[in-house]
């Protein structure tokens, strides 16, 4: 059955309410869906809009929950707080909703000056997340997924100190169980599973393997934005809009092929978003597997199928320059609230893609947040929707 949205013009986007009419027809036992959020900064009003624009009940209400012929789950991408208006808010609704999400940089951030401060409220909770552990005489922040924070220093006042004197015991436990990843596996067979991260991930990337899943570091779970054509991965907001190295006579570099040559020091790597980067590899993983496996089934099979295992497709945020990324494998969805642009989720498993604006810039950015990328998708002609990644 084919529906369209009637709140964005996207091909391959259906509302909440339209889906959740179709369940309703069907019969069907209530369906589980998820409903995605990119960086959310403290924006508590834009936060709540989006959940009831995407037609979720009352996500505080049990009574409503229950009575709702869908049965939601509110994910985030990390970075409840910094940079917006109402961090401690941000976090509290997130308790409140049972929403379940990953860890981001700016929450690091603020747990590391909560360690460095030892605040009572944080030290409680860390009594509750870990209780054999005496925090106070061994701080353990280090030791949980919190890898790649910036330096604290003791004694001095920042934005995230000041969130974390904020921040009560309950919400602390809430931040300090947030995991680096989370993993849906899909209901449709179809339809790949669903991994979110904050920032990225280095490929290659096995989320079906324990082993793959831990090669990815905490650092660039939570910080990384790009990959270099030497292999390198780069956390630099504005990679894109660095002017491009002079050309070389006769070094070849800079073609984007991914090969990098790097034998010249004074050439710098091509840098890509890392997200068009795994989707592109993933893509052609699996098409070079289905025609070794036209050309040789009996051989290719078991490569086949290890494709078909492990292909992700990868939500992430961390991303404002580039804001929405709509990639074959993978989607983007930092589209800069907190500066005054959009909030940006996407429901699951139908991928329909739902924003709403910014009431005002909150932050101002150091950066140029001003393409097709962070303009509400009806109003982007150009745009194409990406096909969903299928399991075939
Ligand atoms: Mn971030």
């Amino acid at each position: 059955m084919m529906l369209t949205c009637d709140l964005c013009a996207f091909a391959d986007c259906v509302s909440p309410s339209q889906m959740s009419a179709a369940a309703v027809k069907t019969g069907a036992a209530r369906p589980q869906k998820y409903l995605v959020i990119g960086d959310i900064h403290g924006c508590v009003d834009e936060f709540k809009a989006l959940i009831a624009k995407a037609g979720l009940p009352d996500m505080t209400s049990p009574a409503a929950r229950a009575a709702c012929d869908i049965d939601w789950t509110v994910v985030h991408v990390g970075d409840l707080l910094g940079k917006g208006p109402a961090s401690a808010q941000v976090v509290q609704y997130c308790i409140d909703i049972n929403a379940i999400g990953v860890a981001g940089n700016h929450d690091n951030q603020a747990v590391l000056c909560a360690s460095v401060m030892a605040l009572p409220q944080y030290l409680e909770a860390v009594k509750e997340v870990t209780p054999f552990w005496d925090e106070e005489k061994r701080p353990l922040s280090h030791r949980l997924p919190y890898a790649g924070v910036g330096f604290y220093q003791a004694g001095t006042e920042t934005e995230h100190s000041k969130i974390a004197k904020s921040l009560t015991k309950p919400q602390f436990v809430y931040l300090l169980r947030l995991p680096l990843f989370l993993q849906f596996p899909s209901s449709n067979p179809d339809v790949a599973d669903v991994v979110v991260v904050h920032a990225g991930v280095k490929p290659p990337f096995d989320a079906s393997s324990a082993e793959g899943l831990w090669k990815q570091l905490p650092d660039w779970s939570v910080n990384m934005r790009n990959l270099c054509s030497d292999g390198s991965v780069s956390n630099a907001a504005n990679a894109d809009a660095a002017p491009p190295p002079p050309p070389q006579a006769g070094s070849g570099s800079g073609s984007g092929s991914g090969s990098g040559s790097g034998s010249r020091s004074d050439a710098k790597p091509v840098v890509s978003a890392w997200a068009k980067v795994y989707s592109e590899a993933v893509a052609a993983s699996r098409a070079s597997a289905v025609s070794a496996a036209a050309g040789d089934a009996k051989q290719a099979a078991p490569t086949a199928q290890i494709e078909q295992k492990q292909a992700k497709f990868i939500i992430f945020g961390h991303d404002a320059v580039r804001g929405l990324q709509r990639y074959e494998w993978a989607l983007g969805l930092d589209t800069g609230c907190c500066y005054g642009k959009l909030l940006s989720g996407v429901v699951l498993p139908e991928r329909a893609v739902i924003q709403v604006a910014a009431a005002r810039e909150y932050s101002k950015p150091n950066i140029k947040l001003d393409g097709a990328a962070h303009k509400p998708l009806q109003t982007v002609a150009s745009a194409s929707a990406a096909e969903p990644a299928t399991k075939k």
